[in-house]
C-alpha cells in the first residue's frame, strides 16, 4: 500500500505496511502483527518518540554491549522485518554475531530469516544449520531452542521484543539481558537487566550511535554507567510519564 508521506500517521503506517511485508515473505509470523498492535498502543501512550528514561537505557545498554566477553543479538520475526539492517550494523561495531530465535517456531522461518539476514551481510549471522542446537531449562515455548555458540555462550544478550520466560531463565542462568519493549509491563520488561521502554525502530539507530561512542572508552567509564543504573527505577520512570499523560 502507498502511503503518502504527508499523512498525519505515515510513520506509523510506514512500520506497518513493514510488518505486512515481514508475512508477506515468510519472516514474520501472523501472530506477531497481534504483538506490534499492542506495541503501538503503548506507543501511543509513550508520545511515539525516544524519552529521557529510553535515552538512558540506551546508554546503559551500550555499556553492557560493549563491555561483553560474549555479547548476542537475538533477532525474531517483528525484529527481521523492522530492524534487520540495523541488528547487522550492530553486529558489525561490536564484532558479534545474530541468532535467530523464534516463538512461534518453524524451522522453516528461521531458515528463511537467516537468508534474508545473509543477503543483506554474509557474515554477521549463526547459522542454525552448521551449528549446535541446545535447550534452555524451564522455558515452556519454543523460544528455548538456542545455538550454544550464541545464546548458549553468550554473557549478554539483546533479546527486543517478547513477553515470555526465557528473560527470566537467561537471567538464573548468570546472563544480563537487555530487551526493547514498549510495555514497561511485560515479564521480559520486569526481569531483564536493561529494560529499554521504546520503540525497536527509534532505539536501534540510537544504540548503534551510543556503542560506536563508548567502544574505545575505559572500562572503568563503563563499568561507573552500569552500577549508576537501577531499571526499576527506570521502568517506574516511563509508568509515571504514562501515568502523568493519561491525566494531562
Ligand atoms: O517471530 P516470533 O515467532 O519469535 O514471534 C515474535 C513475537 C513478537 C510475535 C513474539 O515474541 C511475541 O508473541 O511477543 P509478545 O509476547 O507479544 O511480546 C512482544 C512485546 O513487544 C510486547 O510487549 C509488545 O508491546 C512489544 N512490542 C511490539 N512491537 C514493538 C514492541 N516493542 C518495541 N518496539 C516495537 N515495534
Amino acid at each position: 500500500m502507498h502511503i503518502d508521506s504527508s499523512h498525519p500517521r505515515a510513520i506509523s503506517l510506514k512500520i506497518r505496511e513493514r510488518l505486512v511485508w515481514g508475512v508477506k515473505n515468510g519472516l514474520t509470523s501472523v501472530a506477531g502483527l497481534i504483538a506490534h498492535g499492542r506495541g503501538e498502543a503503548f506507543d501511543y501512550l509513550l508520545g511515539e518518540k525516544i524519552n529521557e528514561f529510553a535515552k538512558n537505557s540506551i546508554i546503559v545498554a551500550a555499556a553492557y554491549l560493549t563491555l561483553a566477553k560474549h555479547p548476542i543479538l537475538s533477532v525474531n520475526g517483528n525484529t527481521a522485518a523492522l530492524a534487520a539492517r540495523e541488528f547487522i550494523k550492530l553486529a558489525k561495531v561490536l564484532d558479534t554475531k545474530i541468532e535467530v530465535n523464534l516463538f512461534h517456531y518453524s524451522l522453516e522461518r528461521v531458515r528463511k530469516i537467516e537468508k534474508y539476514l545473509k543477503k543483506l551481510d554474509t557474515d554477521s549471522v549463526l547459522e542454525s544449520s552448521r551449528n549446535p542446537r541446545i535447550n534452555i531449562p524451564q522455558v515452556a515455548s519454543a523460544r528455548k531452542i538456542v545455538l550454544q555458540e550464541g545464546i548458549g555462550n553468550a554473557d549478554v544478550v539483546f533479546i527486543p521484543l517478547e513477553d515470555g520466560d526465557r528473560a527470566q531463565a537467561l537471567v538464573a542462568q548468570g546472563k544480563k539481558i537487555i530487551t526493547v519493549d514498549l510495555n514497561p509491563l511485560s515479564r521480559t520488561a520486569q526481569t531483564a537487566t536493561v529494560t529499554i521502554v521504546d520503540n525497536i525502530v527509534r532505539t536501534m539507530p540510537m544504540l548503534i550511535e551510543k556503542v560506536n561512542k563508548l567502544k574505545n572508552a575505559p572500562k572503568n567509564r563503563l563499568e561507573k554507567i552500569i552500577s549508576e543504573f537501577n531499571n526499576t527505577e527506570n521502568i517506574n520512570l516511563a509508568l509515571h510519564y504514562i501515568r502523568n499523560r493519561l491525566s494531562r
